[in-house]
């Protein structure tokens, strides 16, 4: 393989309902997708999952274009390539900017599947052909609002229910969902919201038998994720702390987490994905595939992902009409009672809806090779 031409697209595209975290609210999705075509005129996409603030890591849209279009396309237009693998290896030169990374790694392995005639999946090395998955759900304006909207999902057959939580919306909504959906997988989200002085009001979780607690302390730490988690029996499960597997190593050695969510942007691609997921599996640490309010190309990449065999717990990767009136993707990603059937065809199994992507289109660019 050796890409000869990148275009860069910045896509704008509404959400059905606005989805609120402990960190913020978003409403319109502002992202890049990258289209990569290599000498055989083999194209290939990626999609790029950092946000238009740095609320939940530093990196935005625009310093993920900055990266792509001054290193990362021109470490790699021209370059022969045998493998994807080698991507994030050329990369490692260049620090952190870890979802501008993937954005192209994507491409490469998209391509890469469809030049050995096979799924992403099976590029990937996965084994399943379904994937079960859960749903995230936002801060609403209050517990019965959120109860109707779990029971919706818990109706249509979402395997795994996950909360959004914050101070002020944490022990009280857990408990009356708890009473509401007795039966059913729940977890909680903080995206870092809390500090090791909470630890009595995280204890308190403990009484809803949830499934884990994901992410409570700062977005960068690992040290107090483990003094808290030998106060706690509901499991942690580190997001916004791991990039890598270096870091998921160090957060599994030190017992800051027992579970680990994967999410292809955040670890720099699919690459580096695997091999915290190969890690993990030898240590006994189940992962699941986070999600990142993605449009039909990451949520494509994260279906592949997550036929992993290691990926033994539902992920965030619910269906496109969850987030968006149009996809832009053909067809759809579509959830039956809480299941994915993964696509069979050589590459991401998803086509391209050219139409929906001009659509959405606010500026592209294209650099060639010279
Ligand atoms: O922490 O997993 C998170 C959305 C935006 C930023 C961070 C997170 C999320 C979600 C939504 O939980 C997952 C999804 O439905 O894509
Ligand atoms: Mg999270």
């Amino acid at each position: 393989m050796k890409l000869v031409e990148v275009t860069l697209r910045h896509l704008q595209m509404e959400m059905k309902s606005p989805f609120s975290t402990s960190f913020g609210t978003f409403q319109t999705k502002d992202f890049i997708l990258l289209e990569a075509r290599d000498e055989q005129g083999t194209v290939g996409y990626g999609e790029s999952v950092a946000f238009s603030s740095p609320w939940y890591n530093e990196e935005t849209f625009k310093t993920n274009w900055h990266m792509l279009e001054d290193f990362l396309i021109p470490m790699l237009l021209g370059k022969e390539l045998q493998h994807p693998d080698e991507v994030s290896d050329l990369f490692s030169a260049i620090r952190k900017n870890n979802m501008a990374k993937s954005t192209i790694e994507g491409a490469v392995w998209d391509i890469y599947a469809q030049q050995t005639n096979q799924s992403l999946t099976q590029a990937l090395g996965g084994t399943k052909d379904q994937i079960d998955v859960g749903i995230s759900i936002g801060i609403q304006d209050s517990v019965e609002e959120l109860i109707e909207v779990v029971r919706g999902y818990v109706e249509e057959g979402y395997k795994r229910i996950k909360v959004k939580i914050k101070p002020g919306w944490d022990v009280d909504v857990m408990r009356r969902l708890r009473e509401a959906f007795p039966d059913v997988a729940i977890m909680a989200d903080a995206n870092s919201a809390y500090r090791l002085e909470d630890v009595e009001l995280l204890k308190q979780l403990d009484a809803f038998d949830l499934t884990m607690v994901e992410q409570p302390l700062a977005s960068d730490d690992i040290i107090d994720h483990a003094t808290l988690q030998k106060q706690l029996s509901t499991p942690i499960c580190l997001d916004e702390s791991i990039h890598s597997l270096e870091d998921a190593r160090k957060a599994v050695e030190l017992g800051s987490t027992k579970i680990i969510n994967i999410k292809i942007g955040r670890v720099g691609g699919l690459t580096e994905a695997k091999r915290i997921h190969d890690y993990c599996m030898e240590k006994g640490i189940p992962v699941w595939c986070g999600g990142m309010l993605e449009a039909g190309i990451g949520r494509a990449h994260n279906v592949a992902l997550t036929t992993l065999p290691n990926f033994i717990l539902p992920g965030d990767t619910a269906g496109s009409s969850r987030y968006w009136e149009k996809d832009i993707i053909t067809p759809e990603v579509t959830v039956d009672h809480g299941v994915i059937h993964v696509p069979q065809q050589a590459g991401i199994g998803y086509a391209i809806d050219l139409e929906a992507v001009e659509q959405y289109t606010v500026m592209k660019k294209t650099y060639n090779l010279e």
